[in-house]
Formats: structure tokens, C-alpha cells, sequence
């Protein structure tokens, strides 16, 4: 009898990739494209023009950085900013130097799954805002979540902005928002960034330009396969496909094989089969409303404290209070 050898899934990114490719249908987290080249080609995405979300959201942070601010200043203490998905922090820095010029006490804290986003961050921040107080951190939001509990000794600020709580399905973005609000007090703030519903077109356009920058992007999960796991994927082979559902909010992204194949993956021992036309689900990218934002909130055990919007009222940052 032929025996199988396990193969070793010591790490998320193994078990992970496993876990999707043998399922049906076929998925893989989109969490895992950020590596150097994810990194690079999420900045050539924030830079398309269609990519509004960026731009909005930079709109937002300079127009209203004062009234934002308020919200974070604590007592003498000070604070600590905590943002998670922090990447090349080009909205943040706003907010950082907005709040070093006015010699607030506080520590920016980022953390980022991408090890690589930290460290060039760090290097830009020394150079572009030399007073400020930082520490750098690496690693996934949930495993995150336990260390925020050790910033404990003054107010929390904890910021997630890009809209980056949308690639969270509902259930587990009320998941994250709990385990959030468990680390919090009651002066403590939240302030979140979600993209809203809009034409569905210039949804769609975002997450789709034929540049074939996102199609790039999406297909980074691919070549880490190939390059980290001994992977074969034939990245030319697959389809970036980019769906919209204007009565839900989700926009979904998919790699569609357009052709049948074999893939193996070293590592995993693994053996994968594609029909033509097959499909591999990557992302979501949810969009919201204030009555979705509310409802995920109160959920969460969390308020609505006030929200600020971009002149098209394609963007908002939510304070969310305990
Ligand atoms: C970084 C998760 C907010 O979903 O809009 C951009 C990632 N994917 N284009 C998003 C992304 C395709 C982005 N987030």
C-alpha cells in the first residue's frame, strides 16, 4: 500500500494555501500577497487613478486633521497610536506631522503583516519626521490583537485605515471589532476607515484597471506559491476576474484558470487539478454605509462617535468608542 507522507505546515502561509487549494470551491487569502512585490505593486495600485480610495481618504485626513486629532489627545500621559496595516503610512504621515509640530506626547506604534513595510517605514519616518517616537511591529491583525493588550499604561488610539477592515466578511469584521474593543477603555478610540457603497461602476473600475496592475497584484499570491513553496503555477494562465454586488457591497476578486492544468507544490506534497474555467477566489473588498458601519459597531459592543467624509462622500473614517 502507498503510504503519504504528511507533509510539515508549520507556518499560516503553508497550512493556509493548503487548506484552500484542496477545497471546493478553491480559495486563498489575499492577506498573503503583501511580500516585497505585493508591497510594491499595492503602492502602483493606491497610484491609479481609478484607485479612489486613497485619494479619498487622503482628502479627509488633510482637510479635517484638527477635528480628528481632538479625539485622540489624552491626558498628560499622552497616547500611543496604534495602526494596524500601517504599509508605507504616506496618510498617516498627515496625522504625524500634524501632531509633532504641535509637540503632542504620543508614540506611534504600526504594525504590519509585511515585515518589509515596517522596516522601509521606519527608515522614511527617521528621515521625514526626526522627533517623532516610534516602534515597529510585525505580524497578523489577530495575533496583534493579544500584544495591544500590553499598551495599556496610557490611552489608546488604535487606527486602521485603507478600508482594510473590507476584506473581512462580515461575521469575522465583528470578530475583529470585538477583540478590538476588548483591548480598549473607555477613553480609548478607534478610528477606522470603510469604504461606502457608490456607482457600481466606479467600484468596479478600482479593482480593475487595464493597466493589469491589480491583475499583477493578485497574481503575487501565485508566484509566492511558486517561489516560497516550490510551487509551478503558470501565473500567464489565470485571469484576474473583478465581480461587484451593488445589493451586498462585496466586490470579489478571482484568479479563473483558462485552461486545464496540474500544479504541484513541493512542500505541501500537493498535487492540485484545474477544470478550464476553474476558479480561485482571492479577495473581498466589502463596502459600507452608515447603517452597515452602525450595525457592525453595536455588534462589537462599539459606538459611533462621529465620522468624516471626502467631497464626494465616496470615503469615511469612523471615531468608534467603547
Ligand atoms: C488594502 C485591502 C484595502 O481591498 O481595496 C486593492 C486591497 N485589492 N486592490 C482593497 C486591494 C485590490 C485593498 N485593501
Amino acid at each position: 500500500m502507498h503510504t503519504e507522507t504528511k507533509p510539515n505546515l508549520d507556518t499560516a502561509f503553508k497550512k493556509e494555501v493548503y487548506q484552500g487549494l484542496t477545497s471546493f470551491p478553491k480559495y486563498l487569502s489575499s492577506k498573503f500577497i503583501y511580500d516585497k512585490k505585493g508591497d510594491r505593486l499595492f503602492q502602483d495600485i493606491m497610484a491609479l487613478p481609478e484607485y479612489y480610495l486613497t485619494d479619498c481618504e487622503f482628502e479627509i485626513l488633510s482637510d479635517h486633521k484638527e477635528a480628528i486629532s481632538r479625539f485622540f489627545y489624552g491626558t498628560n500621559s499622552g497616547f500611543d497610536l496604534i495602526e494596524l496595516g500601517a504599509g508605507d503610512g504616506k496618510k498617516t504621515k498627515i496625522l504625524l506631522k500634524y501632531l509633532v509640530q504641535r509637540d503632542i506626547n504620543f508614540t506611534y506604534k504600526p504594525i504590519d503583516i509585511s515585515q518589509n513595510a515596517i522596516s522601509s517605514l521606519s527608515e522614511t519616518l527617521a528621515k521625514e519626521i526626526s522627533k517623532l517616537n516610534f516602534e515597529g511591529e510585525t505580524g497578523e491583525y489577530f495575533e496583534v490583537l493579544e500584544r495591544l493588550k500590553k499598551y495599556n499604561v496610557r490611552k489608546k488610539v488604535i487606527m486602521v485605515l485603507g478600508s482594510n477592515i473590507g476584506n473581512l466578511l462580515h461575521p469575522k469584521a465583528i470578530d475583529f471589532l470585538t477583540q478590538l474593543k476588548n483591548t480598549m477603555h473607555k477613553d480609548d478610540v478607534l478610528f477606522i476607515g470603510f469604504d461606502q457603497k457608490k456607482n457600481p461602476q466606479t467600484i468596479l473600475d478600482a479593482y480593475n484597471d487595464d493597466t493589469g496592475v491589480t491583475a499583477a497584484f493578485n497574481k503575487n499570491l501565485l508566484f509566492r506559491i511558486n517561489n516560497e513553496l516550490g510551487g509551478n503555477f503558470e501565473p500567464d494562465h489565470f485571469k484576474h476576474w473583478e465581480v461587484y454586488d451593488p445589493e451586498t457591497g462585496t466586490a470579489k476578486s478571482f484568479l479563473v484558470a483558462t485552461k486545464a492544468m496540474n500544479v504541484f507544490i513541493d512542500t505541501l506534497q500537493l498535487n492540485i487539478t484545474f477544470k478550464p474555467w476553474e476558479t480561485i477566489h482571492t479577495e473581498i473588498s466589502q463596502k459600507y454605509n452608515d447603517d452597515i458601519v452602525s450595525w457592525l459597531a453595536n455588534e462589537a459592543g462599539l459606538q459611533i462617535e462621529t465620522s468624516f467624509s471626502d467631497s464626494k462622500k465616496y470615503y469615511k473614517n469612523y471615531i468608534l468608542k467603547k
